[in-house]
């Protein structure tokens, strides 16, 4: 098994305290790398070189153009390694190897839209309501930034944090999830080769209470970047409001797609399996509920569990493979869970309802695509997130209802809208409270559009312009131009 090191001020090391941990292959459920075990005294050092590279050296001194420079090579060395680095994410995470590959090819946009965003950044000069002053603002960076990314897309959603941070001139301490960080610590060499001075980015291995918390709660961090669960996204947050450090959040939904009797039901189908069996439904964006008008309601079960049925499972390494393992031994148990917990509340299984005993999924963690018609809004299936093949089917009368059940959860993050109608496209995109609203497609995604959630799913944007305003802060400047004091003893 191949032993990885941690990136800390441009150095490759071990974990202070010596210990690794493996990182265990979905498909197979047997370990294939040693990953290092890092811990607060490794934060120490990795935060002191961050820090020292934001005060010190090339790095402030680089104009905002070179900065731009720097991350456009960076996403050239990115495409000319995306099949490499794809394959390492598609056996440490059991994520399909063609939506891997997807990932990895589109990944450098955001280090090329973000590097290009470098130089765009500009303040503001004020026509001051103040005889004698002239005033303006600086756009500044925070200063050192705490990243810490799940299991699911491992260098997308690092992407997503580290291009706008680094194009505003921040410094990065990154943590990938402790299940599929072998990726992090082999792109981790491509900092080096695209020339950023050392401890711009440097990469800790780990698990969350042992490096996450020591990162966020470290007072030189200034911002916390973090995707992840909602449980852990209010414990990050609840860690970063004590130091009144700054937050972008990106944690789960419950999204709902939903499809009227005016919608072209074929694509309406299709758009629905994607929307959870795509990525075994681990993804933040699933489509895990199905709110689906009466009168087509039967018509498009009978369907949809037609479509679903043809799901080929398997290697994810295969290119033909559609539906993957689930990612971590805890996950695959935690979706069994809502299974039964669906069973128990009453809901109808009508596809999958276990794990896959199928020859082509191996020992690995396979759970059967999953389907529950009979579902009450209400139910914990309709309401929490499972994070794997899983989908309710939910009934709905009027748009009322559908605009009712879809936004009665705690969630926010997405939804999808199945419809011929323009005014219907357009009520329901203003009426959803979600971040992002798909009209007859879905997981669609861009470095160009704002990414984030409404209430618990999340706090700030990822990617578009949005995106780069949050790793900065504004100076407002005043200078004197009359030279003279007015009355010391009051406010000018
Ligand atoms: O995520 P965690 P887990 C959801 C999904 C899933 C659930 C749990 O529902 O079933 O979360 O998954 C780090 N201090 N999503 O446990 O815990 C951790 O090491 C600091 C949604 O894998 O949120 C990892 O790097 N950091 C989601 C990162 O947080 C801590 C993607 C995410 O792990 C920490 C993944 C702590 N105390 C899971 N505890 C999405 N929004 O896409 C953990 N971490």
């Amino acid at each position: 098994m191949k032993q990885y090191a941690m990136l800390v001020g441009g150095r490759w090391v071990e974990p202070a305290s010596g210990a690794y941990f493996e990182s265990v292959n979905p498909y197979t459920a047997a370990p294939w790398a040693l990953i290092p075990r890092g811990g607060k005294e490794d934060v120490e050092r990795a935060v002191a070189a961050a820090k020292s590279a934001f005060r010190e050296g090339e790095w402030p001194k680089l104009t905002a153009s070179a900065r731009g420079a720097l991350l456009c090579r960076l996403a050239d060395l990115v495409a000319a390694e995306a099949d490499a680095l794809a394959e390492i994410e598609s056996t440490d995470n059991g994520k399909l190897i063609a939506e891997m590959r997807g990932q990895l090819k589109y990944i450098p946009q955001w280090f090329r839209y973000f590097g290009g965003l470098a130089d765009k950044v500009e303040g503001r000069v004020i026509p001051i309501d103040k005889a004698g002053v002239f005033n303006f603002t600086r756009e500044e960076p925070l200063g050192v930034v705490a990243a810490i990314t799940p299991w699911n897309s491992p260098l997308l959603l690092a992407a997503w944090k580290l291009a706008p941070a680094l194009a505003a001139g921040n410094t990065v301490v990154w943590k990938p999830s402790e299940f599929a960080s072998v990726s992090a610590l082999v792109f981790g060499r491509l900092f080096e080769r695209a020339g950023f001075p050392p401890g711009v980015v440097n990469i800790l291995t780990g698990y969350g209470g042992e490096v996450g918390e020591p990162l966020i709660t470290h007072g030189d961090v200034a911002k916390i970047a973090f995707t992840g669960g909602d449980r852990t996204g209010e414990h990050v947050y609840e860690m970063a409001a004590r130091g009144l450090k700054r937050v972008t959040l990106e944690l789960g939904g419950k999204s709902a797609n939903i499809v009227f009797d005016d919608a072209d039901l074929d694509e309406a189908v299709k758009g629905v399996v994607s929307g959870i069996f795509a990525a075994t439904g681990q993804t933040c964006i699933a489509g895990s509920r199905a709110l689906i008008h009466r009168s087509v309601y039967d018509a498009f079960v009978e369907r949809l569990l037609a479509l679903a049925r043809t799901a080929r499972m398997g290697n994810p390494l295969d290119p033909d493979t559609q539906v993957g393992p689930v990612t971590t031994r805890p996950q695959y148990e935690k979706v069994l869970d809502y299974i039964r917990i669906a069973q128990g509340e009453g809901a109808v299984c009508r596809l999958g309802g276990g794990l896959a005993e199928r020859p082509e999924c191996g020992s690995g963690w396979f759970i059967e695509p999953t389907i529950f018609t009979g579902v009450r809004p209400e139910m914990r299936i309709a309401q929490e997130e499972v994070f794997g093949p899983v989908l309710a089917v939910i009934p709905f009368e009027t748009e009322e209802e559908a605009v009712r059940i879809a936004n009665g959860t705690l969630y926010g993050l997405a939804a999808g809208v199945w419809t011929q109608s323009i005014r219907r496209a357009l009520t329901m995109a203003e009426r959803l409270e979600a971040g992002t609203v798909w009209v007859n497609t879905y997981r669609a995604v861009s470095y160009m559009s704002p990414f984030g959630g409404y209430k618990r799913s999340g706090i700030g944007r990822e990617s578009g312009i949005e995106a780069i305003r949050e790793y900065l802060q504004t100076k407002s400047v005043w200078i004197d131009i009359v030279g003279h004091a007015p009355n010391p003893f009051v406010m000018r």
